[in-house]
């Protein structure tokens, strides 16, 4: 049976905690078809959460406390992670708060996400079915729909309709143990989850958006305030322009691969070669030092080194070059038929598909076919 342990951080939330514990273990456990674990991580609270949390231990095997290491919220979940997955050995951990914003109803349908084969389930305000609080003011609202947006066009992630959200299961195995939990961003803060988030959907293999129901917090004091919110968005900033280095690599590989062919094409011409031999050695040559210059940096985390895998993935590099040989003229000749035969024309048409057809195709080609960064995202909203 598959073992989710579910990590729940509490920082004074006694009132809160005995009937979470309650409700978890009598009411949902039983009807989910998992060995179901609940360790709560204690950030050394003074109001008696610990003391609760023990004496509810007593009676269920299955909830554990532990205290976080260092302070912050970040700190915390590692911590908790950390025991999860090495002491008590977890196939899957949720994240989940202690003070009922994530109604323990909505443990069973993520957990039946990740028995479905899904392996980071996460739990959705913004898909049909979920929802935020009915309490909710049009502020508070407009602050989380917005703030969420942004940080999906930073992060250039529209798959995904809820980048904020603190309910979320991850797979241990290939996902949650490939993350090196310890050197995460902003671990003193809520923005920690960002990079999480960011980390578990590249490594994870097939993604589903589960509808939640957020609720309000009714006991207890938040412990979120704007500065908390600040440093997510920064985080997020971060995040997205990391995302993109490698493709400003790409352009400047790009750009050295026209000056190679351009003063090649020159060069031979001086030699006495004839234009057409000029211009295909020239061609020629600025694929080879594409190839080489992403090879060494554009992708250098994906370095091709032995003799085979360069011979077969440079050979594939060449015939995808092919592809701007046959499109080029077909867009530029397209639209100087279209639009009159001018040099205005056959230049517009030429920087159009160089940004939106061989840029695109090549930055795909590379990244899914030849270094393969990418793989193939799988997301699946359930209904
Ligand atoms: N262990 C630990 N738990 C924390 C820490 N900060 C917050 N928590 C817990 O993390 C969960 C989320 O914190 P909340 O204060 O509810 O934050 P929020 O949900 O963004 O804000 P509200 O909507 O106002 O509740 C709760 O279960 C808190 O008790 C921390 O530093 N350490
Ligand atoms: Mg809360």
């Amino acid at each position: 049976m598959e073992k989710v342990v579910i990590v729940m951080p509490a920082w004074n939330e006694v009132e809160n905690i005995k009937s979470m514990i309650e409700e978890l273990t009598e009411k949902e456990f039983p009807k989910i078809n998992a060995d179901m674990q609940l360790l709560i991580v204690d950030n050394h609270s003074t109001d008696g959460t610990p003391e609760a949390v023990e004496k509810a231990s007593e009676k269920h095997k299955n909830v554990y406390i532990i205290q976080q290491e260092k302070s912050g919220l970040g700190w915390a979940y590692v911590t908790g992670m950390r025991y999860a997955m090495e002491t008590l050995k977890a196939d899957a951990i949720l994240e989940m708060d202690a003070d009922f914003q994530h109604p323990p109803r909505f443990v069973k349908p993520m957990v039946e996400a990740y028995l479905g084969g899904a392996e980071y389930a996460i739990g959705s305000r913004y898909i049909k079915g979920g929802s935020v609080p009915k309490e909710w003011a049009a502020s508070r609202r407009a602050i989380s729909f917005f703030g969420n947006l942004f940080i999906r066009t930073v992060l250039l992630n529209f798959k995904i309709h809820d980048l904020t959200t603190g309910f979320r299961l991850t797979k241990v195995n290939g996902v949650l143990d490939k993350i090196d939990l310890e050197k995460l961003h902003d671990l003193n803060r809520f923005a920690y989850k960002v990079d999480l988030l960011y980390q578990s959907l590249k490594n994870s293999k097939k993604t589903v958006e589960v509808p939640l129901e957020f609720a309000s917090r009714t006991k207890d004091k938040s412990k979120f305030n704007w500065k908390e919110m600040v440093a997510t968005f920064k985080l997020a900033i971060i995040l997205g322009i990391k995302d993109k280095q490698r493709f400003i690599k790409f352009g400047v590989v790009g750009f050295t691969g026209f000056l190679v062919n351009y003063l090649g094409l020159e060069f031979l011409k001086r030699l006495g070669l004839t234009t057409y031999w000029a211009t295909l050695f020239a061609t020629e040559a600025a694929i080879v030092s594409n190839f080489i210059f992403n090879n060494v940096w554009t992708f250098k985390d994906k370095i091709i080194t032995s003799l085979k895998d360069v011979v077969v993935q440079f050979a594939k590099f060449n015939l995808s070059s092919l592809f701007a040989v046959i499109v080029q003229p077909l867009i530029v000749s397209g639209a100087a038929k279209l639009l009159g035969d001018t040099s205005v024309v056959r230049f517009a048409a030429l920087i159009f598909a160089l940004i939106f057809v061989i840029v695109p195709y090549n930055y795909i080609v590379y990244n899914l076919f030849i270094w393969k960064t990418w793989k193939l995202p799988k997301v699946f909203v359930r209904n």
